[in-house]
């Protein structure tokens, strides 16, 4: 089987140009998600679990956990000074990547949510990673906010890292889809699921039903219609999204975060949740979509801004979409 390193060195081949740049990226991403599974798996053992006393900029408390991932990511990431920029969850603003003059100035920036599903951190359920990466547009030797607000199309690669009951690294550059299966014992991730593709059919539906009572109408007629016995739907929830999605893109489903009275935009964030997923979904023959819009071609106007988000099997989103355009 072939390993994650001979998959990234085999299809950097196919370009004649490539510096080498874009996989050393994966490489730091690699690394430090080894590190952040071997965490997690020893987590009730250690003194790491539980909340650090502090909140980030949106106002949720941080877990040990999520700081700790957020560190190592970043760390990865700068010292190599293989990227100019970084963005995450866990920090207010973007990270510059400063690089001396014999330096030679990298062309990539990463958007990414180092420890998705915090309120599962610490019941021993089943955490990820989300990432992102572009090319940096602005002329500059400085990456500037700009850099970070373009639209999920203009992304060139896009993963996510489940930390469930074995660690997966799955990842997309516009080519489909493979998910890599970490083994943990030799540190190696392997390509167990080359070419992921949804199938046709989807019967599971996944979302928070609790916040039913303030879901827009459209939304809930949705649900309802759901729930009629010759669909044979079942809901599935996990609640950390990366989980939800993994399981919905090998079985066939809808993920659905609507906007709800504590959230009136939704609660996933568009630049390093809703985006990434979106180019994941997309490229495994699914759709992404927010109210009215397909969610990669969302021009974003802050780091952190929210967006409603519903993706999966193109027949469900196409059932969805029409609810959504008769009320809406
Ligand atoms: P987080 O970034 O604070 O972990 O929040 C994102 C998570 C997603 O993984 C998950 O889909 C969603 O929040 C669950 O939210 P809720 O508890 O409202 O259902
Ligand atoms: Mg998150």
């Amino acid at each position: 089987m072939k390993t994650l390193g001979e998959f990234l060195i085999a299809n950097q081949q196919k370009f004649q140009d490539s510096t080498g740049e874009f996989s050393k990226v994966i490489h730091a991403l690699r690394l430090a998600a080894k590190v952040v599974s071997h965490e997690v798996n020893k987590a009730g053992l250690v003194d790491i679990l539980g909340e650090v006393g502090t909140t980030n900029i949106q106002g949720e408390s941080q877990q040990k956990l999520d700081v700790f991932a957020h560190d190592l990511f970043i760390k990865a990431l700068t010292n190599r000074k293989i990227v100019c920029g970084i963005a995450s969850e866990e920090a207010d603003d973007f990270i510059q990547v400063k690089h001396s003059e014999s330096e030679k100035e990298s062309k990539y920036i990463v958007l990414i949510d180092p420890l998705d599903g915090s309120s599962n951190i610490d019941v021993n359920v089943s955490l990820g990673t989300i990432f992102s990466i572009y090319k940096k547009k602005s002329k500059g030797s400085e990456v500037v906010l700009d850099d970070f607000l373009q639209a999920g199309t203009e992304q060139v690669a896009a993963g996510y890292i489940l930390y469930g009951t074995s660690t997966l690294f799955v990842y997309t550059t516009g080519q489909g889809v493979n998910g890599f299966t970490l083994n943990p014992a030799i540190g190696t991730f392997y390509l167990s699921h080359p070419n992921i593709t949804l199938p046709r059919e989807g019967h599971i539906y996944s979302i928070n039903e609790a916040n039913y009572a303030s879901f827009p109408q459209a939304v809930k007629d949705f649900l309802k219609k759901s729930k009629a016995e010759d669909l044979n739907y079942t809901t599935r929830y996990i609640g950390s999204m990366v989980s939800d999605i993994h399981r919905n893109m090998l079985k066939g489903g809808l993920f659905l975060y609507p906007p709800n009275a504590k959230s009136p935009n939704g609660k996933l964030r568009l630049l390093y949740e809703c985006n990434p997923i979106a180019y994941i979904v997309e490229q495994a023959g699914g759709m992404a979509v927010s109210m009215d819009k397909r969610i990669m071609e969302i021009e974003p106007t802050e780091l952190h801004q929210r967006e409603p988000f519903f993706c999966g099997n193109s027949e469900m989103i196409d059932d969805l979409q029409g609810y959504l355009q008769k009320t809406e």
